[in-house]
């Protein structure tokens, strides 16, 4: 079949996929698709039809983590892994984890429509609960699939229901206890790569007229805080004097301006840093007349350098320490949630580069603001890469757009990056 018949071929089968997962996904403004939950689930359910439409093997681990995978000739060989995450942010965008999802799944597609046998097992692989929004964990699945999830992850509670990460892994016939006794779900070592298309999320490559695709050169990691406090005293407004109050809101009010002073000062000396106070509240009874006595906070730091976190985590609790002493309140941070940060894996990121100048995709090199299970997979040792495709509107909120025509140039350098691993 013509190249481009074939480009136009994969064009459509992507967009009837991503358009039959949004109308189960919506959740008016944007989609919802929470992980361990019932459409998440869908996603996995349509992608299990798909593969034996096109004649794939399916696994799905202990963790509920999908693998599908078009055999090699030598079966013995490490696979190569490609694919993302099917869960989304509540009411936010459709492709943030999707566009990997699809992009693996049309790749699969891309294969059996020119007859590509590949040297070894190809597996495109759907996780679990990449989204720290509905637990305060991320990478859930892929961290409980190589035996990092811990216990205690499992108390950790929905983000307004009153239900545990144990009952909603639960709730999908997954065992909560198998996925945090530290083994494995699978043998690490039966993969030699996994590259993950991603939209990129931020605003770089949608500022280029020409390089739409981004080769990405490193993954920021974090640390989290899902529930934090500031503990005040709640008071009349017009009866007490500002120097009697223990205000929690004014506190809340300097610690962050103190703490983007510092940002901007590590900034400028050359420090990788993001720092988001994402949620703050106040509680339901606060009113117009009622000095708040309690604010609740998160809190999410990243960098490249896990170093520049613990330091900065230091300082902000430090900051803490001295509003509440100068205030008469008190700073309460829960437990940190720390996601790794990584490299990628300079081979296979060079092979990518080679593959999008040998079909003349234009990219640029670029690292990843955003979080990525890639990341956990590199960091136990298994070589990876990303590809980044433009997307508008940034992430993680409804307004989230994706050009196809972006999407299918990532596609393609997927396609012909995995179609050319044994070259
Ligand atoms: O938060 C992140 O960076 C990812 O989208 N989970
Ligand atoms: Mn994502
Ligand atoms: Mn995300």
């Amino acid at each position: 079949m013509a190249e481009q018949l074939l480009r136009h071929g994969a064009y459509e089968y992507a967009k009837k996929v991503f358009d039959d997962i949004r109308a189960f996904s919506i959740d008016e403004p944007g989609v919802s698709r929470q992980g361990y939950g019932p459409k998440e689930q869908m996603v996995h359910d349509y992608m299990i039809e798909q593969a034996k439409q096109l004649d794939l093997e399916v696994f799905i681990d202990k963790c509920g983590n999908l693998f599908l995978t078009l055999p090699g000739e030598d079966r013995t060989l490490p696979a190569l892994m490609t694919g993302s995450h099917g869960d989304s942010v509540p009411q936010g965008g459709h492709y943030d984890g999707l566009a990997g999802v699809v992009a693996a799944m049309t790749t699969m597609w891309w294969m059996r429509q020119v007859g590509h046998k590949p040297k070894r097992d190809i597996t495109m692989l759907v996780t679990r609960m990449e989204e720290s929004s509905w637990f305060g964990k991320a990478y859930v699945g892929s961290l409980a699939m190589v035996g990092q999830l811990e216990p205690i992850d499992l108390e950790l509670k929905h983000r307004y229901r009153d239900e545990t990460l144990r009952e909603a892994i639960a709730s999908l016939g997954f065992d909560p206890e198998a996925m945090v006794n530290g083994e494995p779900s699978v043998d690490l070592k039966k993969f030699c790569g996994f590259i993950e298309l991603h939209i990129e999320q931020g605003p770089t490559l949608d500022s280029h007229e020409k390089e739409r695709v981004g080769v990405v050169t490193g993954i920021r990691g974090n640390l989290r805080h899902k529930e934090c406090h500031v503990w005040g005293e709640t008071a009349h407004s017009g009866a007490v004097n500002k120097e009697y109050r223990h205000d929690a809101g004014m506190a809340m009010g300097e610690f962050l301006m103190s703490m983007e002073k510092h940002w901007e000062e590590w900034l400028e000396k050359g420090e990788d840093l993001v720092f988001t106070v994402g949620v703050m509240k106040t509680d339901p009874s606060s009113a117009i007349a009622i000095i708040p006595g309690h604010v609740q906070f998160s809190i999410d730091m990243r960098s490249l350098s896990m170093d520049t976190l613990a330091r900065f985590h230091k300082l902000m609790e430090e900051e803490g320490a001295r509003i509440g002493a100068k205030r008469g309140v008190k700073f309460e941070f829960d437990r940190t949630l720390v996601c790794e940060a990584s490299g990628v894996d300079p081979d296979l990121m060079g092979h990518i580069a080679k593959t999008a100048e040998r079909c003349e995709i234009p990219h640029i090199h670029m690292p990843s603001g955003a979080g990525h299970d890639a990341a956990v997979y590199e960091n136990v040792g298994i070589p990876v890469a990303m590809i980044f495709v433009a997307n508008q509107d940034g992430s993680h909120n409804w307004r989230e757009k994706m050009k196809l025509e972006d999407f299918m140039l990532g596609t393609e350098l997927l396609f012909k990056s995995i179609e050319s691993y044994d070259d």
